[in-house]
């Protein structure tokens, strides 16, 4: 079959507007991948409702494939809309996070003939195979469809015993006119269960490694097609330090160059210090960790299972390792933590820490997490406007204080938060700037950005949109 998958053209993503271009979603490629190892022709692009038209003009497909997270849901609503009024004969398929809680809500909004609930690596192919043979309406779990007024194939959703050999992301995959970088996955799910992420959700807290060598033979292939940094989209690349250990091995004695980026946890780093200096030694460049908060009770809440001290022993590790290391704050609690008072605690203690780079996102019930459904039951969800669900926006009613209070924090905190760092912001920069983290240009909007709405009163999340 001919196949078109989409990743939306967005204008959201919070900071990450501050990165130029649009990426295509990892979980598109895999499928994308799967589908073109069953023998199918697959094309993977970045579009919109405007310029959609253009593609199916151009590639002809008989099926469209999407994927979206909840912000960008609304520009796959919008597309699906308008290919099913202009091209009804097409036949359309979606998956990712949102689409895999959200299923009833999305076929109503958009009629789309199939929703993918879970990993779609092995699901896909066998709905294509069987769309091949006529049949419209196979069995296959977590291939959602409505008929006869009711959903099947949604008892569960479907998640792969073995990812040892997932299909492989090649640069063929894509149009030629979107960029390729490849990213690395290791390990798909995590044992843990913050309430606010819908990983364990999705992932029903399975947790999957790879082998060492084959996650080795992959990085060689993707040295010697010119590529040296690598992403490891992991949720928690170092969750089982023995493979991380014979990784490092691996990678010294096979004397590899390459260098790559990866999250991980306040406990596994505080478990494992030696562990991160290897991982420098064998090209770690960058390790992002989720602190959160620094108020005890919410860290408790959110089952994020670390404490205040360990904060302090890992920042301590991360700094004497000689990492750029990025660590995630969250302001808002969701119960009666969320006043004033806590607020000004959890940034006072962000300030009081040597930290590297910190990421201030407001608390979002994403989903199927523990939060969203909370929330949900205590009536305290403001609206579901799916776009304002990017973590720059309290889409929540909070206990304490007001909504609209969170947000104008939200730069405040940033401004002090690296204020607070004083001098030690120039050796911070420099490494960006060597590093390539952060670019004359993005800092120049980064600046721009937090002064205006700091001082003039505008909107941040506005300022943070891409252009188009
Ligand atoms: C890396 C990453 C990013 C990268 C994306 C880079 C890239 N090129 O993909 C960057 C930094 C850009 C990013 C940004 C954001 N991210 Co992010 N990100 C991740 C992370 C850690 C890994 C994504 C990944 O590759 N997963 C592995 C793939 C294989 O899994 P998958 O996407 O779920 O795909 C599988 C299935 O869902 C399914 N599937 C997916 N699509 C389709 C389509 C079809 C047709 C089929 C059949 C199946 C299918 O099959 C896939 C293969 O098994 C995830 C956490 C996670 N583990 O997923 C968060 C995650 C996806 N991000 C999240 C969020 C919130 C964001 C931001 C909104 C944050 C922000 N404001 O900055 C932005 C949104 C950006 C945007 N415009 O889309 C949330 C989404 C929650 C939600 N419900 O929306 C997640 C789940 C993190 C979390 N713990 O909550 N992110
Ligand atoms: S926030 Fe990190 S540690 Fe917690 S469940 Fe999600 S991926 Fe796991």
């Amino acid at each position: 079959m001919k196949i078109l998958l989409i990743s939306p053209k967005s204008t959201i993503g919070g900071l990450e507007s501050l990165r130029s271009g649009n990426q295509i979603l990892q979980g598109l490629l895999y499928v994308a991948a799967a589908a073109r190892d069953a023998g199918h022709k697959v094309t993977v692009i970045i579009a919109d409702k405007d310029n959609i038209d253009k593609y199916i003009r151009r590639y002809q497909p008989e099926l469209l494939a999407l994927s979206c997270v909840t912000s960008t849901y609304p520009i796959v609503r919008d597309l699906l809309i308008q290919v099913k009024k202009d091209h009804p004969q097409l036949k359309t398929i979606i998956g990712g996070h949102h689409a895999t809680f959200m299923y009833k809500e999305v076929y109503e909004d958009t009629g789309v003939d199939y929703i993918c609930r879970g990993e779609g690596e092995e699901v896909f192919p066998q709905l294509l195979a069987e769309l091949e043979k006529g049949n419209e309406y196979p069995e296959i779990m977590g291939m959602v469809f409505y008929k006869d007024g009711r959903f099947w194939n949604d008892e569960k959703i479907v998640i792969m015993q073995d990812i040892e050999h997932l299909p492989k992301i090649t640069r063929d995959l894509t149009a030629p006119e979107f960029s390729f970088s490849p990213k690395i996955v290791s390990s798909r799910g995590c044992p843990f269960f913050c309430s606010f992420c819908s990983i364990s959700a999705f992932y029903s807290g399975a947790y999957r490694k790879r082998s060492v060598e084959t996650v080795v033979s992959e990085i060689k292939e993707y040295i010697e097609w010119g590529y040296q940094d690598f992403w490891f989209h992991d949720d928690n690349l170092t969750v089982d330090a023995a493979w991380m250990n014979h990784f490092c091995d691996v990678v010294e004695r096979e004397g590899l160059n390459f260098t790559y980026s990866c999250m991980s946890r306040v406990d596994t780093i505080c478990r494992n210090p030696e562990m991160f200096s290897r991982m420098v030694k064998t090209g770690c460049r960058l390790v992002s960790i989720g602190i959160e908060s620094g108020i005890p009770e919410v860290l408790e809440r959110m089952h994020k299972k670390i404490d205040v001290q360990q904060i302090k022993k890992a920042i301590r590790i991360m700094n004497k390792v000689g990492v750029t290391h990025n660590w995630y704050m969250i302001l808002g609690s969701g119960d009666e933590y969320d006043t004033k008072e806590y607020l000004e605690q959890n940034i006072r203690f962000f300030c009081s820490l040597p930290l590297g780079y910190i990421l201030i996102s407001i608390l979002t019930p994403f989903p199927g997490t523990e939060l969203f459904n909370k929330l949900k039951a205590e009536n305290r969800i403001r609206h579901y406007n799916w776009e304002e669900y990017d973590i720059l926006h309290c889409v929540y009613q909070p206990l304490g204080i007001s909504h609209t209070e969170i947000e104008k924090l939200l730069p405040k905190a940033y401004v002090r938060v690296y204020l607070s760092k004083g001098w030690r912001l120039i050796p911070l920069l420099i490494d960006s700037m060597r590093n390539s983290t952060i670019t004359p240009a993005k800092l120049a909007i980064a600046i721009k950005t937090l002064f205006i709405t700091r001082f003039f009163n505008k909107d941040f999340t506005k300022m943070l949109k891409k252009p188009d």
